[in-house]
């Protein structure tokens, strides 16, 4: 059995919980018989330097070390990683892997696995110990006596429900990483997933690893897991991390009886694409212990719109915002400036937009200007228009200011005000419009605050964690 050890390199952007992927990976290698341990070195307390990170990992002498890269933070895993190839063989895994797996071959990686990990990471575990040769493990790309190669694609999963629990390695979080929980409990993630993937074609959206196939857990398996978690870590408000959580009907509406079926209260946020949203799903998802919903609609110009592939209407969102009002669910509003070729008018239509949707909306994303991820259909129509080729790592990382942690006028002044890829200005938007855009971030901060205002007011406060902006 291979000893494998997990390391999410430390970023300037702190991760509050534990993982997600993480859990996933780490549960999976456990159930094949591995033993596991890991790092979570983005998390904010815990050991960021390389020497002690380095030290760590050689004291439990892995066979394999894994990490996690994510494009915006792969220049200090890239660091990391050249001081432990030496002693260590690395894989890298996540969504910047997947995207360019290449890249991470040329800085000291051995094995880079592509896409969904749980099975292909217990397979490479299997060639650690001399039981599998890499050739057989789809989705892998490798260093083969010199030569890169490229396995062919692993199919996405497709039976969610016979992954083993994440929940299960919680306890390969040490609770000392994190900030402590007002109710002196251990880490626990801060989501879980009921599905993968997401049907929509968003030009922009770099979700390579869950793809836009879309496959469901039952909603037995999650109603179990959510039990878990407030049983056995007396959580009962979470986020669902998925792409989109709303799609499918039936499913939407079995999952959510099976929530509000539970023995207590649960209270949970999603992001959904409002194109799924009605009266009737939303009043489930509330039946179900939903709080709030994240919704993804990045323009209010029907142009830019349909140059993004976003598949929403104004109209549409103006009534998901309406709705959800009624059913008092809180809602997030994501809307995005600096699109390539956006015009004057364009953008004002969004900043307009703000003050239209203020008296429904529970408030915006922080930030919003449009980074082009590699893997996307954004960078790959503009990356040589515009000059900006293999970004992450020609040029200085983009330092964001850490997500707000709370609904409170203080946070949101610190996290929306100052977005770096304004400064970076990817597309290349004349001065006077780079201007209009810090405005708009400025005006989108100002009506959150506004918004805010009112609902504490009106003492109702949201479930979950403020907007990440992930997407
Ligand atoms: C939840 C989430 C977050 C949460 C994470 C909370 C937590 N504790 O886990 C928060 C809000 C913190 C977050 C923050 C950010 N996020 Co985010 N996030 C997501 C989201 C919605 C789900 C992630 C998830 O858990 N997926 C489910 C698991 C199963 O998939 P996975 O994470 O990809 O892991 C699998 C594989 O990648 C692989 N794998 C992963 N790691 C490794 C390591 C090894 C060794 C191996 C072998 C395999 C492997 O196996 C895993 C299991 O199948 C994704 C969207 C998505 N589709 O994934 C975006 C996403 C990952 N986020 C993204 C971004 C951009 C960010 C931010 C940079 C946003 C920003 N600053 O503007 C920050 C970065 C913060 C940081 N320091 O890391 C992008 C990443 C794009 C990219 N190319 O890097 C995504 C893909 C969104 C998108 N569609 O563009 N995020
Ligand atoms: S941005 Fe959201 S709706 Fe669009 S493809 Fe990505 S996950 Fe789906």
């Amino acid at each position: 059995m291979a000893r494998v050890f997990l390391l999410n390199p430390p970023s300037p952007e702190p991760v509050q919980t534990p993982l997600l992927s993480f859990c996933h990976l780490a549960a999976a290698l456990r159930a094949a018989g591995h033993e596991v341990a890991l790092l979570d070195a983005s998390a904010p307390r815990a050991p960021h330097d390389h020497d002690a990170i380095a030290a760590r990992v050689a004291a439990f002498a892995p066979d394999l070390v894994g990490l996690h890269l994510k494009t915006l933070h792969v220049q200090p895993a890239y660091a990391l990683a050249a001081e432990l190839a030496g002693a260590f063989t690395l894989v890298a895994g996540g969504p910047h892997a997947t995207i360019v797996p290449d890249e991470p071959l040329a800085h000291g990686f051995t094995w880079v696995v592509r896409g969904e990990g749980e099975d292909a990471l217990v397979e490479l575990a299997e060639v650690v110990d001399g039981r599998r040769a890499p050739a057989t493990i789809a989705g892998l790309s490798w260093r083969d006596r010199g030569l890169v190669r490229h396995n062919p694609d692993r199919p996405f999963l497709t039976e969610l429900d016979r992954l083993a629990p994440p929940l299960s390695a919680l306890d390969l979080f040490d609770p000392a990483w994190y900030p402590p929980r007002s109710d002196g409990g251990g880490p626990a993630p801060a989501g879980l997933l009921s599905s993968r993937g997401c049907p929509a074609a968003c030009t922009f959206c770099s979700n390579d690893v869950t793809g836009r196939r879309f496959r469901y857990r039952s909603a037995a398996s999650v109603a179990a897991e959510v039990e878990l978690l407030r049983e056995r870590h007396g959580v009962s408000a979470f986020s669902f991390f998925d792409d989109s959580f709303a799609v499918g009907r039936r499913r939407v509406h079995e999952l959510c009886d099976a929530l509000a079926r539970l023995p207590g209260p649960v209270h949970w946020t999603c992001t959904a694409h409002p194109a799924h949203l009605d009266r009737d799903v939303l009043a489930a998802m509330q039946r179900g212990g939903c709080g709030g919903v994240d919704i993804g609609m990045e323009s209010a110009d029907p142009g830019v719109l349909l140059r993004i592939g976003k598949g929403v209407t104004v109209e549409r969102v103006l009534d998901v915002l309406g709705w959800c009002q009624d059913l008092g669910l809180h809602t997030v509003v994501n809307l995005m400036f600096g699109w390539p070729d956006e015009t004057d008018d364009e953008l004002d239509a969004t900043t307009a937009f703000l003050e239209r949707a203020a008296p429904l909306a529970g408030g915006f994303n922080a930030r919003g200007v449009v980074v082009p991820y590699p893997g996307t259909q954004l960078y790959r129509e503009h990356h040589a228009r515009f000059g900006f080729t293999g970004w992450w790592l020609r040029e200085p990382p983009l330092v964001y200011t850490p997500f707000p942690t709370r609904w409170d006028e203080a946070e949101i002044v610190r996290a929306y005000g100052h977005d770096p890829a304004l400064d970076r200005n990817f597309f290349q938007h004349p001065p006077h419009r780079v201007e209009r855009i810090r405005a708009a971030l400025a005006r989108k901060a100002s009506v959150t605050m506004a918004i805010t205002r009112r609902r504490l007011a009106a003492a109702s406060a949201p479930v979950g964690v403020p907007a990440a902006g992930a997407r």
